[in-house]
């Protein structure tokens, strides 16, 4: 077929219009990678965007380190200069003072409860909070309940903790729960591989995905399942961003992420008893029973200390407290 001058025109005016009609990009940033419990969530959501909003919008994930350590992913959505992210509630406290409530140690009984009160009015309200620090706070999905490895020796007891190098995430509440059970913290970003294979650290405490991702059995010898604290991820807008979205667009958001936490959780506790027997086989000395009361007794005197005696963090604490009930 000849195309004569006219169709050559149309064509080209066609071409042209293409780029103006291709989706608008969100960027969304996870420090995992690919296979983590944060990306799993991440492609689960940018699939939900892509089937609802009908193309128009697509979500390009930054995985694996490539945009910093979560502190520098936080600053970034922070600033504008990304969009979105799914980020572990650690570091958020140096940003958001009150949101470490939620970390507080046993708070948590099982799933179902994190779940029930997450998901209902008092966690509406904690992600709420992070508006004045800038963030749109839209879903809690899940890291999982952590748990304590090392390898200097077996952790059985409280007092077993005594002076360990550990590393804990760049948040001043882990630091001082760490301080409180007597080890000796050391704030750092994830991941953290090769300052366990140095032995910078002795050990350091993560849920169960965590450990068969990143082959922590490899270089960590000693697990105990202490499941001391609930850590969630926070999924994340910058908030003037998001607030200037179409409100149905806005809409969009919230529900595909909530649908995208719900599917990651199941996905993360499905898979646990598996990620349980991998370590078994790779060898880890596991503690499946561990003496709890002694954690428990020992961080006890933790709601009374500064931390929490600001009135936020205070009044949000209580509100974990009686819905946890
Ligand atoms: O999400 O930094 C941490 O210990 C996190 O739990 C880890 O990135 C897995």
């Amino acid at each position: 077929m000849k195309l004569g001058k006219y169709s050559i025109l149309v064509l080209a005016m066609i071409c042209l219009a293409i780029p103006a009609m291709a989706a608008t990009q969100v960027q969304l940033a996870v420090v995992t990678k690919p296979g983590s419990a944060q990306y799993v969530a991440a492609e689960k959501f940018a699939e939900l965007i892509k089937e609802r909003s009908a193309g128009d919008y697509s979500v390009k994930i930054y995985h694996s380190g490539s945009l910093g350590k979560e502190t520098e992913i936080l600053q970034q959505v922070q600033l504008g200069a990304i969009q979105m992210a799914i980020v572990t509630l650690g570091p958020f406290d140096t940003f958001v003072p009150e949101i470490k409530a939620i970390a507080f140690p046993f708070l948590f009984k099982d799933y179902a409860t994190a779940d029930r009160v997450l998901d209902g009015p008092v966690g509406r309200e904690a992600l709420d909070s992070l508006e004045q620090a800038g963030f749109k706070g839209l879903q809690f999905s899940e890291n999982g309940f952590r748990n304590l490895s090392n390898n200097r020796g077996a952790i059985h007891s409280a007092k077993d903790v005594k002076g360990l190098k550990l590393r804990v995430m760049q948040s001043t509440f882990h630091k001082e729960l760490w301080r409180t059970l007597d080890a000796n913290p050391t704030p750092m970003g994830w991941p953290i591989y090769s300052e366990l294979q140095q032995g910078t650290i002795d050990g350091q405490e993560n849920p169960l995905w965590v450990f068969d991702e990143y082959k922590l059995y490899e270089v960590q010898k000693y697990l105990a399942l202490t499941g001391h604290v609930y850590s969630v991820h926070i999924d994340i807008a910058n908030l003037n961003w998001f607030e200037s979205l179409p409100e149905k667009t806005q809409s969009m958001f919230m529900k595909a992420m909530r649908d995208a936490a719900i599917y990651q959780r199941a996905v993360n506790r499905a898979k646990e008893a598996e990620y349980l027997a991998t370590l078994k086989e790779k060898g880890m000395i596991i503690d499946e029973k561990p003496d709890m009361a002694s954690f428990r007794k020992k961080v006890a005197p933790m709601k009374e200390i500064d931390m929490y005696k600001e009135p936020n963090t205070r009044a949000l604490l209580e509100k974990l407290l009686n819905a946890t009930q």
